[in-house]
């Protein structure tokens, strides 16, 4: 969105002190943290780096800041930096004494977001604001240039302020701007360690919804990559889109492109197809990622399936009188990233990540029946290599759906339609049954004479099962060790996917440390999250390592996980003079000892790693939730350096 659209939409409207609405003191915040930034885990930190810089964004969205500057501190501080307006600082009507700025940072909801003027294009999801942040810190600096002067106030122990908002010495010429800087709590957060790699990301999102805004990135902590990384896009959603096909093969070089802007609503939309099979659209209101998708989606989906039948129709590229594509074919591969800006966003279901305004599906039909329509007419080539595209996923769609039918009477004949080499358990009680998944027989070899036969199963699967990113329904159908998988599991897959059909409630994938076992974990997860995507996202899918070391205390012996665990053992026991013993992969390791890793021996029987890992586990599943394509890349990346898996 550029520069002259954002005046016009967020019309600053003499915007003074008294437009900031006063709700309520900052205690509740610190009683309650989770209520505010929904954790107090990773995420629920990182929520505090979220809402300065969106204030940046909003500043930006405005027409009024062109550059964000986000440091991590080498004492473990954030400092966010933006070169808008400044603060106001002039004093609160409401609150004699107390400059507008002081107001925003410790009462509770106070914010041009919550008043009636101000900005007119805003998120409100993440308006609970500065106050909150400086709530949840130990300290937060505040500096901002304005009037040519530069101030400054401090707050300490969640909220405090030290003395009043001061001038401290002239603003760089002409400069006006805010600094944030701020140290997390670490009595109310588990860690307080920022992790580089999810803010860049997220920065790297806001920039590509912000045309020509420049994000900046430094992470000045000892031992972290120093270099500064820029985020700044011309192109912003195309260049969105391009990045998203980067690591796939692009059908073809040219990203559609189009936007409508009216009074007080606009939307742009990017669109490319990959060679793949999977369809990847994101949608974002105001800047916010709706996960759930909404009204906008609803519209571009609808009108993209009818724009592609017609122009396929209009240049004969399909048979007369045969079925038309559906929404299915059509979004084969197909990446797009549909952003609307409106003045007052409805945020609906579960988790608040699901647009509601009608209008918006109307606006975005609209946008994309006459304008995505042009672009076909405009780059034919193009349009015929996308029916062509949707004509093939349609004969795949058929072709599936006979050899699902095929799976399922079969199962029914089977009886039990299980897999002859699942080792199952005898609950039927899925809430207490886990199913292991393993690598080889060996594995399974060991596995199986260590678990509880009641409630733990054991399926081996062979190698390196195929990668569904790769290859269409029908092919994924044929191949056995996916067949084993579903039949295992019992609930069917992809639309006809029924949670309440599973046979386990637990699905625990348990490859070793190595590459090979990344790989397994990274293509099983991959198959969970493109067919069972419900599984996933209710947390049932977990994934365990045998541990890699052990030690021995006294007489008992201590399982640690990896190189890390290691080195928290050694702090702990500063005198421990013994070697470690280092542990096997899963198949040579003898049962006893994996009997031994179990967190409570005398509860559990197998394989209670698992427990330790539940923890890495809900990250990955809470991870594979909230961005499916770009974060299971990223997964990919952290987890196993050496292998580009999905690209293969
Ligand atoms: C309300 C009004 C004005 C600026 C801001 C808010 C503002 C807030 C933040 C928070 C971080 N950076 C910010 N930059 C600006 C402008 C009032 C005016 O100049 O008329």
């Amino acid at each position: 969105m550029n520069a002259e659209t954002k005046d016009r939409t967020a019309t600053v409207s003499q915007y003074t002190a008294s437009d900031i609405t006063v709700l309520e003191g900052l205690e509740p915040v610190r009683k309650r943290p989770g209520m505010y930034i929904g954790s107090t885990g990773p995420s629920g930190l990182h929520h505090l780096v979220w809402e300065i810089v969106d204030n940046g964004v909003d500043e930006a969205m405005a027409g009024y800041c062109t550059r964000i500057d986000v440091t991590l501190l080498a004492d473990g501080g954030c400092r966010v930096i933006d070169n808008g307006r400044g603060i106001p600082i002039d004093e609160h009507p409401q609150y004699k004494g107390k400059s507008a700025a002081e107001v925003v940072y410790t009462v509770l909801h106070a914010g041009g977001k919550f008043g009636g003027g101000g900005y007119k294009v805003s998120g409100g999801l993440h308006g609970v604001g500065a106050s909150v942040v400086n709530a949840l810190s130990t300290r937060l600096l505040l500096e901002v240039d304005r009037g040519g002067k530069r101030h400054r106030m401090e707050f300490r122990d969640g909220g405090q302020p030290v003395g009043k908002l001061e001038v401290v010495g002239d603003a760089p010429r002409g400069r006006t701007g805010t600094s944030v800087s701020f140290w997390p709590d670490g009595s109310i957060f588990e860690e307080t360690d920022f992790r580089a790699q999810t803010i860049t990301e997220r920065l790297q999102v806001y920039a590509f919804l912000n045309r020509n805004l420049e994000i900046r990135f430094k992470d000045e902590r000892p031992g972290h990559d120093p270099e500064p990384q820029v985020f700044k896009y011309a192109g912003g959603i195309a260049d969105y889109v391009r990045h998203l096909n980067a690591t796939k093969e692009a059908l073809f070089k040219r990203v559609a492109a189009y936007s409508v802007s009216e009074d007080t609503q606009e939307v742009e939309v990017a669109l490319q197809w990959n060679t793949g099979y999977y369809e990847s659209i994101h949608s974002f209101a105001n800047g916010i990622a709706t996960i759930e998708g909404g009204m906008h989606e609803d519209g571009f989906r609808q009108a993209l399936t009818s724009v592609i039948n017609k122009f396929a129709k209009s240049r004969n590229l399909v048979k007369e009188g045969a079925d038309g594509l559906t929404g299915e074919d059509v979004r084969e591969g197909l990446t797009a990233i549909v952003s609307v800006r409106l003045t007052e966003p409805q945020f609906e279901g579960q988790t608040k990540a699901k647009l509601g305004n009608t209008a918006m599906r109307s606006l975005v039909a609209r946008a994309t029946n006459e304008k995505l329509a042009e672009w076909l007419e405009e780059n034919p080539k193009e349009g015929a290599q996308v029916v062509k595209k949707g004509l093939d996923a349609q004969r795949a769609r058929l072709a599936a759906k006979q050899a699902k039918d095929l799976t399922r009477r079969k199962s029914a004949l089977d009886g039990a339609g299980l897999p002859g080499k699942l080792y199952d358990c005898s609950s039927r009680n899925a809430h207490e049954c886990e199913l292991f998944i393993v690598e080889g027989n060996s594995a399974a070899g060991s596995a199986v004479k260590a678990r509880d036969p009641r409630t733990q199963a054991v399926l081996p699967i062979r190698g390196k099962i195929l990668n569904v990113e790769k290859a269409r329904v029908d092919k994924m159908l044929k191949n056995a060790e996916i067949q084993a998988l579903i039949m295992a599991i019992g609930a069917g897959l992809s639309e006809d996917f029924d949670l309440t059909k599973i046979r386990y409630g637990k699905v625990i994938i348990l490859a070793d440390a190595d590459v090979d076992g990344s790989h397994i974990r990274t293509l099983l997860l991959t198959f969970f999250l493109r067919q069972m995507k419900p599984f996933v996202e209710a947390g049932h899918v977990y994934v365990a390592q045998p541990p890699l070391y052990s030690a021995e205390v006294g007489t008992s012996k201590v399982y640690l996980k990896d190189d890390s665990a290691r080195a928290r053992f050694l702090v702990e026991h500063p005198n421990y003079n013994k070697d470690f013993n280092r542990l096997k992969g899963l198949g040579e390791m003898d049962w006893s000892e994996l009997k031994e890793t179990t967190i409570d021996p005398d509860k559990r029987s197998l394989l209670q790693v698992t427990m330790e890992e539940a923890s890495v586990a809900d990250n990955i599943c809470s991870i594979l939730m909230g961005d499916d394509v770009e974060v299971r890349r990223h997964f990919i990346q952290t987890n196993a350096k050496d292998v580009r898996f999905l690209d293969i």
